[in-house]
Order: structure tokens, then sequence, then C-alpha cells
């Protein structure tokens, strides 16, 4: 085999030192680009005036990295306009939030064929192309136009909604069939891959048997590829200096209070605003928890050029400050709402310190934090995960308590049923929990994902989003 190239819109590969910052992905592609000796291609997140194409090379903690500079016009319309404006919106199910503009897509268009264009020289005979993402869904159509005939293939972080849901999209159709370029497409859940099936048999007139999609002279293997985290390393930094800080500095100001913690990038899809409603009810259902808890959200600021963001933004600053109005004593906040971004080894400490992991998205394609939560615990007294039926971890996170994150009512419940769950019962969950989270971690999500692109058949058929049947 050759070597992996990765190509993603934003490259961010973990500094050596820089192991409390990055993010669990980064460090896995990191990880695999080292083993098979890759690059990693995308946007350098600048603009210049006019696009040249050229590569800036670099070594950023082992890993060689290329970037290549966009048009501030690109930026708006591939970036800001049709992935972060029409694609991300539709694809969480709020076509009410999805904007089809035609520049938006001939942007998305132009930026995919500007990818390809400056990837193509840099792609060997026997290399392996693995795209991500739905910044970069044509691109593999794209490459092939220029006569690139290695193996590539395609993940999907985020869901895949239902057929009528994307056919209001005006250019589903051509969307799609972009995919079918590719040799390996994978989704994070059964749930996605069973709706991506079915709009290429409704909409397509395709069938897919075993998983297999004939298409021209071409056939693509679809699978679900549930991403990790490293589990045990997320363990580990639990024990960090700064992690253990935060577990004692939050211990101390809890007084004897059980904590809830949510833990998000402020984006509507995670579902704040339904989480907020939830605990306020909660808090009236059961007058008894006054004062006896309080809720710690963490919502990391992203993409505030959406105005969508900044409207979500608004009505959690006004609810928290409702709830926080009509409950809170001299001594007591109910919600404490941070907007502050922090270091992965001080979010671990806070996990830890949290009676109570709430991740409640109305659609999510995985949800990271789901396994970060459990991953935190303390195998002895660990915390309770509450988690949303629709996010693609509640495939196989069957053990924590799972919600219905539409239903007020059913939340509060399950919250107040977190708070009063026995230690025993807490230990049998939380260890099947772990048990998951460390066998299907990242590292075997990438060697699924790799073996089945290079070709390995049986990791493609077992496609299982349930990990237990999966392994
Ligand atoms: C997309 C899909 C899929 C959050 N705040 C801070 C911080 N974070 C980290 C968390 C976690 C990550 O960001 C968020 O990951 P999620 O999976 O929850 O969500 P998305 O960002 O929407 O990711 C999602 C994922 O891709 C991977 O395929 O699971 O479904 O939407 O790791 O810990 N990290 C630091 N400081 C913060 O303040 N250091």
């Amino acid at each position: 085999m050759g070597r992996l190239i990765v190509v993603s819109n934003r490259v961010n590969p973990p500094a050596d030192a820089g192991v409390e910052t990055a993010g669990g992905l980064a460090m896995a592609l990191a990880a695999a680009l080292r083993e098979y000796s890759g690059t990693w291609f995308g946007w350098s997140g600048e603009t210049v005036e006019t696009f040249t194409g050229q590569i800036s090379m670099q070594r950023i903690g082992g890993v060689t990295v290329a970037l290549m500079d966009l048009e501030e016009q690109d930026r708006e319309e591939y970036y800001d306009g049709y992935a972060n404006r029409t694609l991300w919106p539709l694809f969480h199910s709020r076509t009410d939030l999805a904007a089809y503009e035609r520049s938006f897509d001939a942007g998305y268009q132009r930026v995919n064929r500007r990818f390809a264009e400056t990837l193509a020289p840099l792609i060997g005979p026997d290399d392996l192309v693995w795209i991500h993402d739905y910044y970069l869904i044509p691109l593999g159509q794209e490459l092939r136009r220029l006569g690139v005939a290695n193996r590539i293939g395609f993940f999907l972080h985020i869901p895949w909604p239902g057929p009528r849901t994307l056919t209001t999209l005006p250019q589903h159709r051509r969307l799609v069939e972009s995919l079918l370029a590719y040799d390996l497409v994978g989704f994070q859940s059964n749930d996605a891959l069973t709706a991506f099936g079915e709009y290429v048999e409704r909409e397509l007139d395709l069938k897919v048997q075993d998983g297999i999609i004939a298409f021209g002279d071409r056939e693509t293997r679809a699978g679900a590829f549930p991403i990790g985290i490293e589990g045990e390393a997320f363990a580990r930094l639990t024990q960090a200096p700064a992690a253990r800080a935060a577990f004692e500095r939050m211990r101390q100001s809890q007084a004897g209070r059980r904590m809830i913690i949510g833990v998000d990038r402020l984006d509507y899809s995670k579902g704040l605003e339904e989480r907020f409603l939830a605990y306020e009810q909660m808090l009236a259902d059961h007058q008894d928890l006054a004062e006896q808890v309080f809720l710690l959200q963490i919502a990391t600021p992203s993409r505030d050029a959406v105005e969508a963001y900044q409207e979500i933004r608004a009505r959690l600053d006004a609810i928290s400050g409702r709830v926080n109005g009509a409950y809170a004593t001299v001594d007591w906040v109910p919600i404490r709402y941070v907007n502050r971004s922090h270091r992965r080894d001080e979010l671990a400490g806070l996990y830890r310190a949290a009676h109570v992991g709430l991740v409640t998205p109305l659609r999510d394609g995985m949800n990271l934090v789901a396994k970060e939560y459990v991953a935190a615990q303390d195998p002895e007294d660990p915390g309770v995960l509450v988690l949303s039926r629709y996010a693609g971890a509640a495939e196989q996170m069957t053990d924590a308590l799972i919600v219905n994150p539409f239903s007020r009512e059913e939340m509060s419940e399950a919250l107040a049923r977190a708070l009063a769950m026995p230690r025993e019962e807490r230990r049998k969950r939380w260890r099947r929990l772990m048990d998951g989270v460390l066998r299907d971690d990242v590292a075997a999500w990438r060697d699924r994902f790799v073996a089945a692109l290079a070709g390995d058949l049986a990791t493609v058929t077992n496609t299982g989003g349930d990990s237990r049947k999966a392994s």
C-alpha cells in the first residue's frame, strides 16, 4: 500500500506538546498519517486576493501538512455559505434554517474543484485518499474528472437526513450522485446509513445490495463506521495536574451540591435551549432538589459569522437569565452558563466532578462529549450519562439513560432519576459503557475505515452500529 492522504476542510494536527488542547479526531488522524507516512491536505484558513493553487508544506508534530489559501469569496460562498448555512442545517433536519442560494452552490463546486486541482499532483499511484465531511462531498468526483483512479473514501461526520428532507435541496441529486464516485462512503451510524440507502433507492432508483451500489461503471460501498475517542488516554488525562486542579476547584465550589454538566459547541443542533427548559421543568417538578443541584453548561462559541448562531446565543442568554432570576438564592445559582473554551485536561477534570453528563442534541452525527464524559468517570463512583436518542452515540451507548430531547417532561424525569441512581446501578451501567468506549475507540474506527478502503471486504460487510456486534 502507498501513503495515506487525508483531506479535510481545516487541518489541525496536534503539535508535539499540544496533547491537552488537541481534539481526539486530530490526534487519531495524525497518528494514522505517521503510521502510513502520509500527508494531510486542506485549507489554511487564510484568504488571499486571487487564488493561486500554491501549496505550503510543513511538518507539524511528525505529520506532513499541505495547505492552500482560498479567496474571500470562497470563504463566504463555500464555508459560511453552502457548508454552514445550507448543508449543516439541512443535514441536521433544520430546513427552516437552511439557505438555498445559487451563489453558495456555485462557490461550493468551485472550491471543491480548487481542492481537486491542487491536490491531484500530490497523489502517487498507490496512495489511498480519505476525504472528510460535508465540506468536500463532491471532491472525489472532481478528482475522478482529473483522472485520479486511486481508491478514494469519504467519511461523513454529521447525520444523513431522511429522503424527504434531503429533496428540499435544489441540487440533491447531483450531490448524492457525486458520492457514488467514491470506492467507500462511511457514516457514523446505522440510522444514517439506512437513510442514505433509502434516498438512493427511492430517488436514484438504484439498488443497495450488501452495502454495494452499482452506478455507471463503478461500485461504491457504504457502511457505518462509528467514530470513537482515545478512551484510555482520556481516562488518564483526568489525572493530569490541570485536570486535578479543575476537579478540586469544582468540588470546593459545589459545596456538597450535585453537578450536571453539558459541554457543547454553541450550535442549534445541540438542543441547548430545550436542555435549559427541561432543567427548569425539573426544578419546578422537584422542589426538594432546589439548592441541591446545579447545571454547568459550557458552550463554546463557533461560527459567529452566521446569523442563526447569534440568535441561539441571545435566546440562551435570555433563558438562563430567566431561570436564574426565578430560582437563585444568595448562595446558589441553578445554571452556570459559560461561553469560554477550556483546555482539554481541564474539561476532563470537570467531567469527572459531575454527577450527571447531560448530552441532549436534537441531531448529532455521533457526539464525542458523551464518550469523553464516560471515559473521565471514577470507576468506584461514576456519574450517569443522560443521552439523546438522536445522537449517533445512542446506537452504541444503550446503558445511558436515553431520552427524547424534544420532551421536557421526559428529560426532567431522566435527570431526577440520574440524580437519585444508587451507586450499584451507576457502576454497572458505567462499566458496560466504558468497555464500549475503550473497545470502539478512535484507533479502531480509523483502522476499520482504512482497511475497508484498502479493499478488506470483511470489515465493510460488518457495519454494526451496535458496537457489541461489531467487535
Ligand atoms: C462533529 C459532529 C461528531 C468542546 N468544547 C471545548 C472542547 N470541546 C470538544 C469536546 C469534543 C468536541 O469538542 C466536540 O465534539 P462533538 O462530537 O461533541 O461535536 P461536533 O463538534 O459537532 O463534531 C459530531 C464529531 O464531528 C466527530 O466525528 O461526533 O456528531 O457534529 O471533543 O471535548 N475542547 C476543548 N475546549 C472546549 O472548550 N479543548
